[in-house]
């Protein structure tokens, strides 16, 4: 009786571990064969189940479509996940198709974003997350229900290259918050703005920007009391 208990238990915790493993959003990812990968029949297609942490190094995508599942629905629900987490890394070459949840997080350090495209934005596409010195390049993002970038941390940021549609502002420093965010935009064709290029209640944040094109009136788009520039 009793060794049928600890053998049920043993089970449990072996079973437990597998699941951690498999699935484990600590975990350095540093090659794609360690992904979790359900679905590459046709080598254009990766669907993933939990987030893709990237620590250190590059993860290109090869031009693949990232599909997520259980990740959230793409709405404008906080509780999403993200498709991917950088950390002094790159993510670079992949279109994340719907549901893109809460997008891509920069969670430190220095880390780039390269030719991502996101057709069908979710609850926002990139957020810096912690402090750190950031870069988004050649990106296209569509349909964003509000925010397409958000900044949440201190941080060096340069967008470069930006394609968008459709959405109340490219850049949002979160709300009431007054720290110090330096902001370049080095080339961004945006169509159906609404609201703002740059959202921030921050005195001390700085924009820097040039060759913007936008739907909106040049005086409607920096929304706030902070600096701006051409550079
Ligand atoms: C909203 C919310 C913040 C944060 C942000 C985000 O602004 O109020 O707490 O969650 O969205 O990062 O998406
Ligand atoms: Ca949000
Ligand atoms: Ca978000």
């Amino acid at each position: 009786m009793k060794k049928g208990i600890i053998f049920v238990v043993a089970a449990l915790v072996i079973v437990s571990l597998m699941v951690w493993f498999s699935c484990n959003p600590f975990q350095k990812e540093t090659k794609s064969s360690n992904l979790n990968v359900l679905d590459e029949s046709d080598g254009t297609r990766l669907t993933i189940t939990c987030t893709i942490a990237v620590n250190g190094s590059t993860w290109d995508g090869g031009g693949q479509t990232i599909i997520a599942q259980g990740m959230g629905d793409g709405s404008q629900s906080e509780s999403q996940d993200p498709i991917f987490t950088i950390t002094n890394g790159t993510v670079r070459n992949c279109t994340i198709g719907a549901p893109a949840c809460d997008g891509l997080h920069f969670m430190g350090g220095s880390a780039t974003i390269s030719s991502v495209r996101i057709p069908d934005v979710g609850e926002d596409a990139c957020t810096v997350k912690r402090s750190g010195t950031y870069n988004v390049s050649s990106f296209t993002g569509n349909s964003s229900a509000d925010k397409l970038f958000q900044i949440n941390d201190l941080c060096t940021i340069t967008y470069s290259s930006i394609s968008a549609s459709s959405m109340g502002k490219m850049v949002r420093q979160n709300g009431g918050k007054t720290w110090k965010c330096t902001i370049y935009i080095n080339g961004a064709s945006l169509s159906g703005v609404s609201e703002a290029v740059v959202r921030s209640d921050s005195t001390s944040t700085s924009v820097r920007w040039r060759s913007i094109s936008c739907n909106l009136a040049q005086s409607s788009w920096w929304y706030g009391n902070f600096s701006v520039g051409s550079y």
